[in-house]
Parts: structure tokens; sequence; C-alpha cells
């Protein structure tokens, strides 16, 4: 397999599946989901993913760095497992989080953070990492990554919930600020 094409159709994936299935001309359903079958016509017929065949979706779920898409059962339909913007429910079930969590990020939000504490911004929830080195990666995607420590525990004993996604990115409502540690 090709990887400069299946990180394409991996781009192309999660801007269909988590932002605008209306790009290709397809709906999701409540939870997510798209129809394996309608997705290859319709991203066949879209001129920048002509190449789609259900072997490359395969590869593409089964491959993915972090695994960021999944199939039901049966394989008939596909879902991205976090990241969207669009309203889906997920029917994630909550889970205690571990004691610490962490957040990638970039110096020019940090003021804002440490006013009103993480958001989701454009996406359903706050995304969070169980690890620096992750956390490092997201960061980086925006310039020098600055990591915050979440006190996930804390939160949660608050009642604050948690919920960690299919490919095991931890996922909140909102972090308040007197939650987060600013210095390593
Ligand atoms: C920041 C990727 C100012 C926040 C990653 C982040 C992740 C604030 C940006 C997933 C703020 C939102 C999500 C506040 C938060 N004031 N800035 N109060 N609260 N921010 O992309 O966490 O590779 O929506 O720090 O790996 O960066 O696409 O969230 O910088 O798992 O699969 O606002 O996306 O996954 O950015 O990334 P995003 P994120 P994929």
């Amino acid at each position: 397999m090709n990887e400069r094409i299946a990180k394409s159709v991996s781009k192309f994936l999660s801007l269909v599946l988590r932002h605008s299935p209306e790009t290709i001309g397809i709906k999701l359903d409540e939870n997510g989901w798209a129809d394996v079958e309608e997705l290859i016509i319709k991203c066949n017929k879209n001129g920048s993913q002509s190449q789609m065949t259900a072997e490359l979706l395969d590869y593409v779920v089964e491959n993915n760095d972090k695994k960021r898409f999944a199939f039901n059962d049966d394989k008939t339909r596909i879902r991205a497992s976090q990241g969207h913007s669009i309203s889906v429910e997920l029917n994630l079930s909550e889970t205690d989080p571990p004691e610490y969590l962490y957040h990638g990020t970039v110096g020019k939000f940090m003021e804002s953070i440490q006013k009103e504490g993480l958001k989701k911004m454009s996406r359903q929830h706050v995304h969070l990492s169980k690890d620096k080195e992750t956390a490092v990666t997201v960061g980086s995607r925006r310039g020098a990554p600055q990591i915050l420590t979440v006190r996930s525990g804390s939160m949660h004993r608050d009642g604050f919930k948690f919920y960690l996604s299919e490919n095991n990115v931890w996922l909140t409502d909102e972090v308040p600020a007197k939650y987060i540690e600013f210095r390593m």
C-alpha cells in the first residue's frame, strides 16, 4: 500500500466523517455512521478521492496511526471514533480517568486557557491524552508545543465526567483552569 495515498485518504475521511459529510453529499446518522457503499461511490464521484475502494478503506481503518476510524460489526458502516465538530452521539460510556491527563497546545493560547480553562472550541469535546508524548504530537500540529497537566482525578471526584473514545483519546466537556498545572 502506498502510504502517501493512505494518509491522503485518512485526511479526507477526517473531513467527511468528522466535519462536513456534505462535501461528498452523504449524511451521517445520529451516531456518526456513514454507509460504506454510499461513501465509496460518492468519494469516487468527488474528484479529490477518485481512487476509493473497499480494500483501501479496510487498509486505512486497520493501519491508521491513531485508529481514527472504525467499522460497525458487519462492516456496512464506518465512523470517526472522535474529533467531530458536527454534533453526533457516540454513546461512549463514562470512564474513570487516571489521576493526570495531558493536553498539548501552543503558547499563543496560554493566556486565554489560564483565564477560562480548556474549552471544546470547534469540537464536541476537549481532547486529552494519557501520556505526555502524545500531547507533544498534538501540540506540535500548531507550533512549539506547550504541555498542560490536567488534574483529571480531582475533576472526576468533583463530578466532572470523562469518556474514553474507541481509539483511546480521553474526552471531557471542559477543564476549568483550577484543574490545570501550567508548569511541567
Ligand atoms: C485550544 C487531533 C484558547 C486547544 C489531535 C487547541 C487531538 C484554547 C485548540 C484532536 C482554549 C483547539 C484534538 C481556550 C482550548 N482559549 N485556546 N480557552 N481551550 N484551546 O484541534 O486538542 O490527528 O480542536 O489547546 O490529535 O488540538 O485530527 O483540539 O490548541 O486528538 O485525529 O484550542 O485532533 O486528532 O484545537 O486536537 P482542536 P486539539 P487527529
